[in-house]
């Protein structure tokens, strides 16, 4: 073992670090103090974390070569981590000194913190899911590597002009990434279109060779991800794309000098960007080629690591457990078998029960339209081999079911990985589910509506593959850090346990409810961080509010299934009661809402200029003032969602009941002492169960009220007729109250709603705006508010992300702890 001297390089004192920053500064930065710009200081204070996790890093990537373990492969297309630096600070117990250390040389450390650009590699909830299973794997001490895809470009910033989304480039990286190490000798080659070509190979085995059209090299690039003071790490392996040869020098010498790096452009345009839509991106050749491209790379890096520690590839299923997120990288089914067959040359039954028990698959989705498809000919013209080895597969399944249950064309046609309807298409979740030897819903709901609806045919056939594993939060990010006043109350009262034991631990909270003293300081820590959003708001928006009312918050990617506009409508009916009785007493509210829409979905960004709209009518109206204000913060993401989910009093979880799978920003608020306004839906409904009904603010359609009231032949016109406050609410919309008299700008949304109404707002409005004048009510009373926020808190134990990562242990990966 390499011997470090650490005394010098490595201290943890705050001299030791103050020197160690202003060599960083001076030695990796090129910069004197003198010349320094404040992300030179950041980059210096970054490294210097760095250094000190590097001991760890290298040990973990020891580990990775021990025969005795077994490691995670967490595969997913968006690893949505969040800033680095303060979260590393915390797990390696050296937010102190470093924060001493750098007030001595006179920087501020918040403003050094927040410096940092956030790597959007992801779009949202599902990517943030990965980023927090991550951190719990390391805090668990499970060795595991996240394999994803280095995208030069994440998601969108998001600007509001004149109340519209404007997508900014996100340059994530164009000040460097202090946190990543390239590691350019750990590439693969990996292919791409071509023909396929089968022969008789020397021992008289019929193979086949895939002869590419072209070919491009995935490097990796690992990120660290360290534990809570455990000393554990573990690695983020993102691979980036690039020419096999960057330059051509026949090209080149032939004069075509644009030529001569043509390929390079080309491969590199593999990893340059997230694609910003959370649903389907229909028929993308550039989106399978992203998916292809960091499943293989990741599947070879699994394969020689198994090799390395000197372990058979036919115990590959001992050595890793890889689970899918989502579809995105289920290519790696078909990937694994062609590894193992064309490669390996191991037999296709063999190779076939290999891949079955390497594989978990979690599901994320029951909306029909976000299932995973690809045509046929997009899927043969990039990947032939793989088409070739998928008719394999659902040939000798589809056999094994004929052979089980003849006759039944119709269940044949629903599970084939095939969908031949039509034009013709590949099924993801059908090869995921065939693949994989265990199958996973989000929340309680979620999996059995999976039961139900979309995999149905499959729980028939193999119910012993279904399972449920709640999402969780890591309470390290999302309390600790994000809500450094509450964590400090929480510690001072029943110690500092909760941070690794959430689960354990948080419950301790509930005997100090009855404690005067306790509420109180509970109260002004809510207060104290609504004032900091409030100035926050008005310095990037210009709102002012008031930080006692109630900040009602609503912030997630915008759908319609999310239901932004069954807020806006409570918000519109709100206004016209004060309209029509200026005088009268509300409880005074602040409406926050952020979140981005893809940029490809209209009625998403409509909605967003809907909110805008209101929020300029209502803010500026004197016979509301004081009253109630709309706020859209722009750009909300995991850097900027700091403020908002401690500051918040409500958290609307308000989609139609069955549509989310789970949410997890729900789980955030929550643990932040937020009192939920929701719907039966995804784990709304385990929140519920936990925290007490008595502690929850429930209204609408259960998902089976929904489905029947849809297979009913839904009527919104109904609702519409019916309901004076929502009539008169979608009125204002239709004749152009929030549009300066423009009819026809918010047309496409009052069409939808009255038309359609494809996710229930009219059937929900009734029972929505009731339950919030119970939230009012209840609001009024600030002490049972207090005791209610308290309880929330102390009961959100299950919702951590090291609960889900226990569980995915013991039902799906088979690890003991
Ligand atoms: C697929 C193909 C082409 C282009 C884009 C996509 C794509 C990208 C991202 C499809 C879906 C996503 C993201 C989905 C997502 O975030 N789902 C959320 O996952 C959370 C974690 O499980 C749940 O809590 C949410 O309920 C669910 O909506």
């Amino acid at each position: 073992m390499d011997t470090i001297q650490t005394d010098f390089r490595l201290g943890n004192d705050p001299k030791e670090l103050q020197q160690a920053i202003l060599d960083n500064l001076y030695y990796v930065q090129g910069k004197s103090t003198r010349l320094a710009t404040k992300n030179d200081w950041y980059m210096a204070v970054a490294y210097t974390v760095r250094d000190r996790m590097m001991k760890h890093w290298i040990n973990s990537l020891h580990k990775l070569s021990s025969k005795e373990i077994k490691i995670v492969g967490y595969l997913s297309a968006e690893f949505l981590v969040g800033p680095h630096l303060d979260n590393a600070m915390l797990n390696l117990g050296m937010q102190e000194n470093m924060s001493k250390a750098m007030v001595n040389l006179g920087l501020d450390p918040q403003e050094v913190i927040h410096q940092e650009e956030e790597p959007g590699l992801g779009n949202g909830g599902l990517g943030r899911l990965a980023a927090c299973f991550v951190d719990s794997l390391s805090t668990l001490n499970i060795p595991a590597i996240g394999y994803g895809i280095r995208y030069e470009f994440g998601i969108f910033d998001q600007q509001i002009r004149d109340g519209e989304q404007v997508e900014i480039t996100d340059k994530w990286i164009r000040y460097g990434n202090p946190w990543e190490i390239i590691r350019p000798e750990l590439h693969y080659i990996v292919k791409f279109g071509g023909h396929t070509e089968s022969f008789t190979d020397h021992q008289g085995h019929y193979s086949v060779k895939w002869i590419p059209d072209y070919e491009i090299k995935g490097v990796a690039y690992d990120t660290a991800i360290p534990g809570y003071k455990n000393n554990a790490v573990n690695l983020l392996r993102l691979w980036k794309s690039e020419a096999v040869e960057s330059f051509n020098f026949k090209e080149f010498n032939e004069g075509n000098y644009s030529g001569a790096v043509d390929q390079k452009t080309f491969a590199e345009t593999i990893s340059k960007v997230l694609y910003p839509n959370d649903e389907l991106d229909a028929g993308k050749r550039l989106r399978l080629s992203q998916q292809y491209f960091f499943v293989s790379c990741s599947l070879r890096n699994a394969i020689t690591i198994q090799l390395e520690r000197g372990l058979s590839i036919r115990d590959l299923p001992n050595g890793f457990s890889l689970q899918l997120n989502d579809t995105h990288p289920s290519i790696a089914i078909a990937e694994m078998m062609r590894l193992l067959v064309d490669e390996h040359h191991i037999t296709w039954s063999d190779a076939w029960e290999i891949t079955q028990k390497i594989f978990g698959y979690t599901n994320h989705t029951l909306l029909p339209e976000a299932l995973e498809k690809w045509s046929l000919p997009l899927f043969s013209s990039l990947l032939p081999r793989h088409l070739e080895i998928i008719y394999e597969i659902n040939k000798r399944f589809l056999d094994d079911i004929k052979s089980k249950y003849p006759g039944n064309e119709q269940l044949i046609s629903r599970i084939s990985i095939i969908d031949e309807a039509g034009e013709k298409y590949i099924r993801m979740a059908n090869l995921a589910t065939i693949g994989s030897h265990t199958v996973n819903g989000v929340s309680r709901l979620h999996s059995e509506l999976l039961k139900q609806s979309v995999l149905a045919d499959f729980y028939a056939l193999h119910p012993e593959k279904f399972v449920n594993v709640t999402n969780g939060v890591t309470p390290r990010r999302w309390v600790k850090l994000y809500n450094p006043a509450l964590a400090t109350l929480l510690t001072s009262r029943i110690g500092d346990g909760w941070v690794a034991n959430y689960e354990t631990e948080i419950t301790k909270l509930e005997s100090c409810i009855e404690d005067v003293e306790f509420r109180k300081t509970w109260k002004e820590i809510k207060k104290q961080n609504k004032k900091e959003l409030a100035d926050l708001i008005h310095l990037r928006t210009n709102i002012v509010i008031d930080p006692d009312s109630l900040y009602d918050v609503q912030v997630k990617r915008i759908h319609e299934y999310k239901r932004q506009h069954l807020n806006l409508l409570h918000i519109i009916a709100l206004y016209n009661r004060i309209k029509k009785d200026p005088s009268k007493k509300i409880v005074s509210r602040s409406f926050i809402f952020g979140g981005k829409a893809a940029p490809g979905y209209f009625l998403a960004k409509l909605i967003i200029r809907l909110i805008n709209a209101v929020a300029k009518l209502v803010n500026e109206d004197p016979d509301v003032a004081g009253r109630i204000k709309v706020v859209f913060f722009p750009d909300f993401n995991v850097k900027n969602s700091e403020w908002l989910y401690r500051a918040a009093d409500l958290s609307e979880q308000i989609s139609t009941a069955g549509k989310e799978a789970s949410g997890t920003g729900n789980m955030k608020f929550s643990m932040n002492g937020a009192l939920t306004i929701g719907t039966l839906d995804g784990a709304n409904v385990e929140i519920l169960q936990e925290v007490g009904e008595e502690n929850f603010f429930l209204f609408g359609l259960d998902a089976a009220q929904v489905s029947s009231l849809q297979s009913g032949g839904y009527q919104p016109g109904h609702f519409y007729q019916n309901n004076q406050e929502l009539k008169w609410a979608i009125d204002m919309i239709d004749a152009g109250h929030f549009s300066n008299g423009d009819r026809h700008l918010f047309k496409p949304i009052v069409d939808s709603l009255l038309n359609s109404d494809p996710y229930l707002v009219l059937a929900d409005f009734s029972s929505y705006i009731d339950c919030q004048e119970k939230v009012s009510a209840l609001y009024a009373d600030q002490d049972q508010w207090t005791r209610k926020s308290i309880l929330n808190v102390a009961r959100m134990g299950r919702f951590s992300s090291d609960r889900s990562i226990r569980d995915y242990c013991k039902k799906v990966w088979g690890i003991k702890l």
